[in-house]
């Protein structure tokens, strides 16, 4: 029997940490996220899935220079010349204002740049992808709506998927898992119609399969969030980063899941070191500095909090530039100041 392939990746924040014009020579965490776009996109490069969905936000913000549109779009182009069709679900960093004479360049990629559905032939079948770019204003009220609007019901397909960059039910974030349950820009479970194979979600940065609504039922369709492809906060620390391939087959109305895998994809270790400042000199502040950083991986992204009172000569020890000197060139630094240390 015949089947679907899909790679599902999403948040990609294409531009973090990448200015165009640095002002100082430190290690960017820009390269990483490029590096992981290229690992995720690999499968689709070597022919291995049908079809390659974006969850959304491709970038990191909404206003970027137009080289790095090009950069960021250019192998999703690639993909697509290959072969294997694209479909992009706008996200909150694309503002709907996805670049679209670039993309329309090639007729197989598609963004889902208002309501609407995409019929393709993808792995010998006829395939529907409805969605709608992120809507930031009670997703919650307008969802049933605008999925009608996408014309999903009227798309004859053996296999049906809905893309998303919204927050559904369930969902949970940060190192405690917050849950999302009733705010307006949570949508409903219960308002996912019977119909879909799947849900192929962007916009929550936790890898993570949702089966059943707040109350336990099972959802119409499980939702996927492949989750971003590296860390972009503290609040990702303790996550895997990756993408999905999924397996569908026909059968049903709109087709069923069979399985999926996600694939880890490197991501730099998030590190928290708090450093006791008060009654050290300069000098002893930075030597303190300098051995606790030298404990920790080299590889990390560190966030450095100073405890207590900073002795007026020892200031200049956390400067940017002396910070800098004091860490392994490979990590990076960032310093955070509790609110009961004097700013000076
Ligand atoms: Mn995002």
């Amino acid at each position: 029997m015949r089947r679907l392939r899909v790679l599902l990746l999403a948040d990609t924040h294409l531009g973090f940490d990448l200015p165009h014009r640095p002002r100082v020579e430190r290690r960017r965490r820009g390269p990483d996220f490029f590096a992981n776009f290229e690992r995720a996109l690999a499968p689709a490069r070597r022919g291995e899935v049908d079809l390659v969905v974006h969850g959304g936000d491709v970038l990191f913000r909404s206003r970027v220079r137009r080289e790095l549109v090009h950069r960021a779009f250019a192998p999703l182009v690639e993909v697509a010349g290959l072969g294997v069709p694209v479909v992009v679900v706008p996200g909150n960093h694309e503002r709907s204002q996805i670049p679209f004479p670039l993309l329309a360049a090639h007729p197989q990629v598609h963004i889902l740049d208002r309501p609407r559905t995409v019929r393709l032939e993808a792995g010998g079948l006829a395939v529907a992808v409805a969605g709608f770019p992120f809507q930031r204003q009670e997703a919650r009220a307008r969802f049933p709506r605008l999925l009608a609007e996408t014309g999903w019901r009227d798309a004859a397909a053996r296999i049906r998927l809905l893309c998303l960059h919204q927050t559904v039910e369930g969902a949970r974030v940060g190192p405690s898992g917050y849950t999302f349950r009733g705010g307006a820009d949570v949508v409903r479970g219960r308002d996912i119609p019977a119909g879909f194979a799947a849900v192929l979600a962007g916009h929550i940065h936790r890898r993570q399969v949702l089966t059943t609504d707040l109350a336990g039922r099972a959802l119409a369709a499980p939702v996927l969030y492949p989750g971003s492809i590296e860390r972009t906060s503290a609040a990702e620390r303790h996550e895997p980063k990756g993408f999905f391939t999924l397996e569908l087959r026909p059968g049903g109305a709109g087709g069923r899941l069979e399985r999926w895998a996600f694939h880890e994809l490197p991501a730099r270790p998030m590190v928290d070191l708090e450093v006791a400042a008060a009654g050290l000199d300069a000098a002893r502040l930075a030597a303190r500095l300098q051995s606790r950083l030298a404990a920790v991986d080299p590889d990390a992204v560190v966030r450095l909090t100073v405890i207590g009172e900073v002795a007026p000569g020892a200031a200049t020890v956390l400067g940017a530039a002396s910070l800098r000197s004091l860490a392994p060139p490979t990590m990076t630094l960032t310093l955070r100041r509790p609110r009961q240390t004097p700013v000076r």
